[in-house]
């Protein structure tokens, strides 16, 4: 299918993709003049062919001929020749833009071959990791402890094709938000789409084809392993951490963890511990999770549910990159925050509103924003100063201008990012299933969930949790702050609705208590040389698995 000179896979992108004029629309240039060609010739010709006929005007006999021969063979004028190598000059030029037209097409096919190719080989290591997947998803969350099936968690960035309903009365529109062209016009860019989402999950190698990383500075294989696929700026990563509880030879000094390690950790008890599946299954354990070293048992509840969006600047960094956590003061016991704040000698307080920075204002004309030029950065944050000893192992595409996680509602019969429904509908009109709503979150009967909205809407979440955290006997702050114990596994029916332990009841409920049955993810990115962007979708059923 072809848009205005965008080329997307077909059946991937509906018919109207609405292009800016940033996409030329490409154009085989044949339309280079070609009469100088022949021009010179011309010339030569005519100006003999006219003494010939002249001459047997004239004199009218055959004789003269030979005279016109004769003719043919005396020197040219000077002006003959100026005009002559002017004209050759001419054809030159007309040449030379011919090749170099042909030359740059014969450039921008090969680009878009490659930009096709590299698009492939990210969506082919997507797809077989979306195979690997430890967690039953066809399963309602939350995940039974003891299970030892790791986890899976979509986060469902603000940014979309849509806006939930926090996010529409806050005036936030679609994903321009963020995306918008830093030429002069500082215009909405709407070849950007959902950039924000992030995918994470423990899965299982394949036979004989074990995940390897660094160990104490060492390459190890393991079996089982952390995968969390992410943009920043206009990169997509993907993080691989090793899934190797108690090995022996792990590293535990904290500082610097990750210049020697690519091992799922959490800190705990002053101590780095390598995870397990089912330690992963709780949110804090997991990669860019941490909780503070020093976090009392009171801070540990205010951070539940562990969001790593507990940050305006963070939400916008998404997640930590091999760059920034290779540093030697980066610091496995502190937070993806904590972290950047003291990488980057920010102080207490991140201080850090804007999100993006780019170079340009910080807002558009119309006071909106942040904004980030997507075409243009490939980290968002200008002169990223957090530069660790290892770099890039974890890129896998760049100039990417869409990751976009949609799920599969079974009510709409059709892929929609979390929370993308406004008052039970969809914008074409049909009704929502439970993925259309916003889940949990922000659930307004927990302070644990609502104490993160003093900023920004939390990113939906789907996640398959665990219910540990509603643990007989365990105290939670209840909707007014106030700590109470949990009441959705104590075998009571608690809010007398004839069902005994229903997820109402919960104190700590999953984002959304149903199975996942499928997922969409698609992939956009573009070709700076030829401006052309290609899309590939990958679409992974998790029922029958
Ligand atoms: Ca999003
Ligand atoms: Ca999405
Ligand atoms: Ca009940
Ligand atoms: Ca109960």
């Amino acid at each position: 299918m072809r848009v205005n000179g965008v080329q997307f896979d077909s059946g991937v992108v509906g018919g109207e993709l609405p292009v800016e004029s940033r996409l030329e629309k490409l154009q085989l240039s044949f339309d280079t003049p070609l009469w100088p060609l022949a021009a010179p010739l011309f010339f030569l010709i005519r100006v003999d062919f006219f003494q010939f006929v002249s001459l047997n005007t004239c004199r009218g006999s055959i004789s003269h001929f030979f005279i016109f021969l004769f003719a043919m063979t005396r020197g040219y004028t000077l002006l003959e020749i100026l005009v002559a190598v002017t004209l050759m000059m001419l054809i030159m030029l007309g040449l030379t833009q011919l090749f170099s037209s042909v030359g740059t097409q014969i450039n921008n096919t090969q680009a878009t071959l490659q930009l096709a190719g590299e698009l492939r080989s990210a969506k082919t290591r997507l797809e077989s990791d979306l195979k690997l997947v430890t967690a039953d998803l066809t399963k309602a969350p939350p995940m039974k402890t003891g299970v030892n099936q790791g986890y899976f968690c979509i986060i469902e960035g603000m940014g979309a094709a849509h806006t939930n309903d926090w996010l529409r009365n806050q005036g936030f529109v679609a994903g321009k938000d963020i995306a918008f062209t830093s030429d002069s016009n500082e215009s909405y860019d709407n070849t950007v789409g959902d950039m924000d989402d992030i995918l994470m999950f423990t899965a299982h190698a394949p036979e004989g084809q074990p995940f390897r990383g660094l160990v104490g500075g060492q390459v190890r294989e393991s079996n089982m392993a952390e995968i969390i696929w992410f943009c920043r700026g206009n990169t997509l990563y993907r993080r691989t951490l090793l899934i190797v509880p108690g090995s022996e030879s792990l590293d535990t000094d904290p500082n610097g963890f990750y210049q020697r390690n690519d091992v799922s950790v959490r800190f705990e008890n002053g101590r780095v511990i390598a995870n397990s599946l089912e330690d992963l299954a709780l949110r804090q354990n997991r990669f860019g999770h941490a909780v503070s070293a020093g976090a009392t048992l009171q801070k540990f509840r205010e951070a539940f549910p562990f969001n790593i969006h507990k940050n305006s600047a963070v939400y916008y960094l998404r997640m930590p990159t091999i760059q920034e956590t290779s540093l030697s003061t980066w610091d496995v016991s502190e937070s993806f925050d904590e972290n950047l704040r003291t990488c980057l000698g920010l102080g207490p307080s991140l201080g850090y509103t804007g999100g993006i920075t780019t170079g340009n204002s910080e807002t558009l004309p119309d006071g909106t924003g942040p904004f980030i030029d997507f075409w243009e950065d490939p980290l968002p944050w200008a002169g990223f100063p957090v530069t660790g000893e290892r770099y890039a192992e974890d890129a896998i595409l760049n100039n990417v201008i869409s990751f976009d996680i949609q799920v599969w509602d079974d009510d709409a019969k059709r892929y929609v990012n979390l929370g993308e429904a406004r008052d039970g509908f969809y914008d074409d009109g049909m009704s929502a299933g439970p993925f259309g709503g916003q889940g949990n979150y922000p659930l307004r009967k927990q302070n644990a969930y609502t104490d993160e909205l003093s900023w920004i809407a939390l990113p939906c979440v789907y996640d398959t949790w665990s219910e540990e955290y509603e643990r007989e006997g365990y105290m939670w702050p209840d909707q007014d702050g106030v700590l109470t114990e949990t009441q959705g596994r104590n075998q009571r029916d608690d809010n007398r609705n004839g069902v005994i332990d229903d997820i109402d009841e919960w104190t700590t409920p999953p984002p959304y208590s149903v199975p996942l049955r499928g997922v969409k993810i698609s992939i956009r990115a573009f070709d700076p040389l030829s401006k052309n962007i290609r899309e590939m979708t990958i679409i992974h059923n998790f029922v029958g698995k």
